[in-house]
């Protein structure tokens, strides 16, 4: 790492989250819920990823003016035996179930779990399996990037919400802002979370799969006539999708909701781009593959959105480039 001033950020309050998923948005609000005094522990996948996560054991934060924090947390496998009260899952869409498998003997009825993913799928499936009284979604237009393994440079200054996909659940909901406001991320309770989780997909659909193909920040999106004109048709196929889609809610402007997302997170490379310089498996199919299957469920037509899955799924999975991280 280049020579810079790091600053330790101490051990204070204490209050019991455990965080899986240690890829940029859980190392984020892992460093962030530490700077916040609330006490978080680092669930690691096996005892090799753990090893090589204690050879620093913090999580450096490069923060949006510039400051790098040292924040030291704990960690443990998923294999422990300690019960989880609280549960941050932040692994991509794709690993939510697999990931939450390896921590489930250790759940028990009281436990509340947080579900921070793109897309929309993976949350409705917990949610109904566990129960929405346990489960909870939370969606965040902040951008955040890693610069190595749990070394997070938060790029983009966004909010953040958290609700239930299940009526009646109110009062947890709050209480679960309150635990995690200490984060600093702009949490607010939504009491129509699944409305703000299908805003977003739209939004994922219309800037993910891009960024990937054309290998550029979101902000590079908007630089060209020709990516400005690709990425409206887009939108128009999306938002012309969400209105035939019965379970869709109705979408208006996404283009100019599409184009402030990339503005505010100009700088950041996005989730599906960082995974693809290091070679891991695609977003698109928690993102624009949902919507391409409810498309033809409904008849829709949905060439846009089809034409960049394939393109997605044919690019040459690029070399491995990087290290292996959210373990
Ligand atoms: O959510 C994002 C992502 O990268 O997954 C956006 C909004 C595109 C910000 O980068």
């Amino acid at each position: 790492m280049a020579d810079e001033a790091i600053r330790d950020v101490t051990d204070d309050r204490k209050r019991g989250w455990h965080l899986l998923g240690a890829g940029a948005m859980g190392c984020l609000w892992a460093a962030r819920l530490k700077r916040g005094g609330t006490d978080v522990c680092l669930l690691l996948r096996n005892s090799q990823a753990l090893h090589a996560y204690q050879q620093c054991s913090h999580v450096l934060l490069q923060t949006i003016e510039g400051e790098t924090l040292r924040c030291p947390l704990p960690a443990e496998t998923t294999a422990s035996s300690g019960r989880i009260d609280r549960l941050l899952l932040t692994t991509k869409a794709i690993d939510a179930e697999s990931a939450l498998a390896t921590v489930e003997h250790r759940l028990h009825d009281n436990s509340r779990i947080v579900l921070l993913h793109n897309g929309i799928e993976v949350q409705q499936e917990i949610t109904r399996r566990l129960g929405g009284h346990r489960v909870f979604c939370l969606s965040t237009s902040h951008g955040a990037w890693l610069r190595a393994a749990f070394d997070v440079c938060h790029a983009g200054v966004g909010a953040s919400w958290l609700g239930c996909l299940q009526e009646g659940q109110e009062g947890m909901a709050r209480q679960l802002v309150d635990e995690l406001d200490s984060a600093g991320l702009d949490l607010q309770y939504d009491p129509d979370i699944r409305l703000r989780l299908w805003q977003k997909l739209a939004i994922n659909c219309a800037i993910n799969g891009l960024t990937v193909l054309h290998d550029c920040r979101n902000g590079e999106l908007l630089a060209t006539p020709e990516r400005r004109q690709q990425l409206q048709e887009l939108c128009r196929e999306i938002e012309s999708l969400y209105a035939g889609i019965p379970e869709a809610p109705a979408l208006t402007a996404l283009y100019e909701r599409v184009r402030g997302v990339l503005q505010a997170t100009a700088e950041n490379v996005s989730s599906s781009l960082q995974d693809a310089r290091r070679g891991r498996p695609g977003e698109w199919p928690v993102l624009n593959g949902p919507l391409i299957r409810l498309a033809t469920r409904y008849g829709l037509p949905c060439p846009e959105n089809r034409a960049l899955a394939d393109m997605l799924e044919s690019r040459p999975s690029s070399h491995f480039h990087g290290f292996r991280h959210g373990d």
